[in-house]
């Protein structure tokens, strides 16, 4: 441990790595090389759409009042879907809140996801199965997580990884260059992927930080740093399985900045329209990441009406599942607050579970909690 990379080496390059462009034109590389036959670029188109019908979904259910707030990932699925793709079912995920996508990648029941969204206690809780963390509103503490996950598989000898998903406005928080620090220091197997969408609430990226982008930061943790095509869905898997092998291999982190935007507001309770710059929107809809892999795939024959029927159907068939399952969701009992914190509970817990439940009853009457 401890060797040190010279930081000349570790400078990113401020163009993001683009594969496929938005006209659909696909280049090899020999840097980011991708293994991904056409079954496989409509396999992630698939996820792609999954993703955006369930996210249309999501919004539509908090429309209706079925969902306290949601958290659109629209705009973002090429930079989801690319990079869990180049994981593993038993790499850990480290989510914040917008990560619909890489959750979709993993194959989670998305009723899970609603269950957040209506702020039903137990939260993301079933999501550990399948080694995703909680979706995490307090941003970059997920960042913690992420590092002290990847340094304890390191020491246990697994060759798992962690991908670690923030965005621009989460760097600006302690927790994030903690985390980095420490996983650089001690080579933690983690990739710190940020999703540059522009925008924290309504600070602008340009605000956030003076550094010339995201990636740089990685040179002062001594770590690689790449900037990709957020919008680029084989870029996004490329640069990301780099960094997954390398972690894999013992190599240690990996700092990747996935420029892309977010379509809608901030949360359902956003107003984007009084800070977001006339025309931006229309710009960043020209370079739509799933218009952009169709127009691949038309160009290689591996898309058709029948192909894009099928996918619609799958579609359909989960946005009815997710909606159907937020209907049978129970009311969970408040004193589940106290569960699954600590392996023995401190004395002072009893205290509080049984303050907590004369409250209730006091306001709502017994029975009704
Ligand atoms: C620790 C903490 N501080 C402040 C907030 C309030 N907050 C909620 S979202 C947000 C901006 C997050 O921006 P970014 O990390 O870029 O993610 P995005 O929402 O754009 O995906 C802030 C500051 C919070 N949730 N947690």
């Amino acid at each position: 441990m401890g060797t040190r990379t010279h930081p000349g080496s570790l400078i990113p390059d401020i163009e993001p790595v683009q594969l496929l462009e938005p006209s659909g034109e696909l280049h090899d590389s020999d840097q980011w090389p991708t293994d991904l036959d056409a079954a496989d670029l409509v396999a992630m188109y698939e996820h792609m759409v999954l993703t955006r019908a369930l996210d249309r979904e999501l919004v539509n259910l908090q429309r209706q009042g079925q969902l306290a707030l949601v958290a659109s990932c629209r705009g973002q699925e090429a930079a989801q879907v690319g990079s869990a793709w180049a994981c593993r079912d038993t790499d850990w995920m480290t989510p914040q809140y917008r990560e619909l996508g890489a959750a979709v990648v993993r194959g989670v029941d998305p009723v899970g996801i609603g269950r957040f969204w209506r702020s039903t206690w137990h939260g993301t809780n079933e999501l550990l199965k399948q080694r995703i963390t909680h979706f995490s509103v307090p941003i970059a503490t997920q960042c913690l997580h992420a590092t002290g996950i990847g340094l304890g598989m390191k020491l246990d000898d697994e060759d798992d990884v962690v991908i670690c998903y923030f965005g621009d406005g989460a760097t600006s928080e302690g927790d994030a260059h903690e985390a980095m620090n420490f996983a650089a220091v001690f080579e933690a197997p983690v990739i710190f992927f940020v999703q540059n969408n522009q925008w924290a609430i309504s600070v602008p990226v340009a605000e956030q930080t003076r550094s010339l982008s995201i990636a740089h930061k990685a040179v002062a943790y001594g770590m690689p740093g790449v900037r990709v095509d957020g919008n680029d869905v084989v870029a996004s898997y490329a640069v990301t399985r780099e960094a997954v092998e390398r972690a894999r291999a013992g190599g240690g982190p990996t700092l990747i900045e996935a420029v892309t935007y977010r379509m809608e507001p901030h949360t359902t309770s956003d107003d984007a329209t009084r800070y977001r710059p006339e025309g931006e929107l229309e710009h960043w809809a020209e370079l739509d990441p799933i218009d952009r892999l169709v127009k691949h795939l038309r160009s290689v024959d591996a898309f058709d009406d029948d192909v894009e029927k099928a996918v619609a159907d799958k579609a359909a068939a989960a946005t009815a599942h997710l909606r159907e399952g937020i209907w049978d969701i129970d009311p969970v009992d408040a004193s589940a607050l106290f569960d699954d914190v600590y392996a023995t509970e401190p004395p002072n817990y009893a205290e509080q579970r049984a303050q907590l439940a004369a409250e209730i009853d006091a306001r709502t009457g017994e029975g009704e909690r």
